[in-house]
C-alpha cells in the first residue's frame, strides 16, 4: 500500500517537475525538519520503506513514514512554507480557514497551494479544510 503511494507520488513529482525547473527536491518530515536534495543527477528509489534520494552529491535516505510532504524548490534553505498558514502571514489560524474556504470554492483568495494542501494527498480541496479547522482547532486527528 506505501509503495502504491509512494509510487503515485514519485508519478505526480515527475509531472511537476516536467512542467518547470527546480533545482531542488525536498522533504518535509513529519517532525517539521526539511530535507534538501540537489537534483542534479537525482535518482529515486524505493526499498525496505526508506526512499534512498541518489545525486551527484552524494546518497540521502529517509524513513517512509517520516515523509510528510515532497516536493520541488528553487530554494536551497529551509522550507518555505508552513502547513496551514494558506495567506501566509506566518500563523496558522482562522483566517488561513476562511482563505482556503474561499479558495476551494473558487474565489480569488491569494493563497500558497502547498501550505493549503493540510493533509498532504494531491490536490487542495474540502477535506483540506476539514483538516485545517481540526488543526486550528488543536485536534491532531
Ligand atoms: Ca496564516
Ligand atoms: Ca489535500
Amino acid at each position: 500500500m506505501k509503495k502504491t503511494i509512494i509510487t503515485m507520488l514519485i508519478a505526480l513529482v515527475a509531472m511537476f517537475a516536467s512542467a518547470e525547473t527546480y533545482s531542488y527536491l525536498k522533504f518535509t518530515k513529519t517532525n517539521g525538519s526539511t530535507v534538501t536534495c540537489s537534483v542534479a543527477g537525482i535518482k529515486l528509489t524505493y526499498d525496505n520503506n526508506n526512499i534512498t534520494v541518489t545525486n551527484d552529491e552524494g546518497t540521502t535516505t529517509i524513513a517512509l513514514a517520516e515523509v510528510q510532504d515532497m516536493y520541488f524548490s528553487n530554494e536551497a534553505g529551509g522550507s518555505s512554507f508552513q502547513i496551514g498558514d494558506v495567506n501566509m502571514d506566518g500563523y496558522v489560524n482562522i483566517t488561513d480557514v476562511t482563505a482556503l474556504i474561499d479558495y476551494v470554492l473558487g474565489g480569488n483568495a491569494n493563497i500558497d497551494v502547498q501550505a493549503a494542501n493540510v493533509n498532504g494527498d494531491s490536490a487542495v480541496n474540502i477535506s483540506d479544510v476539514t483538516a485545517l479547522i481540526d488543526q486550528v482547532l488543536g485536534s491532531n486527528q
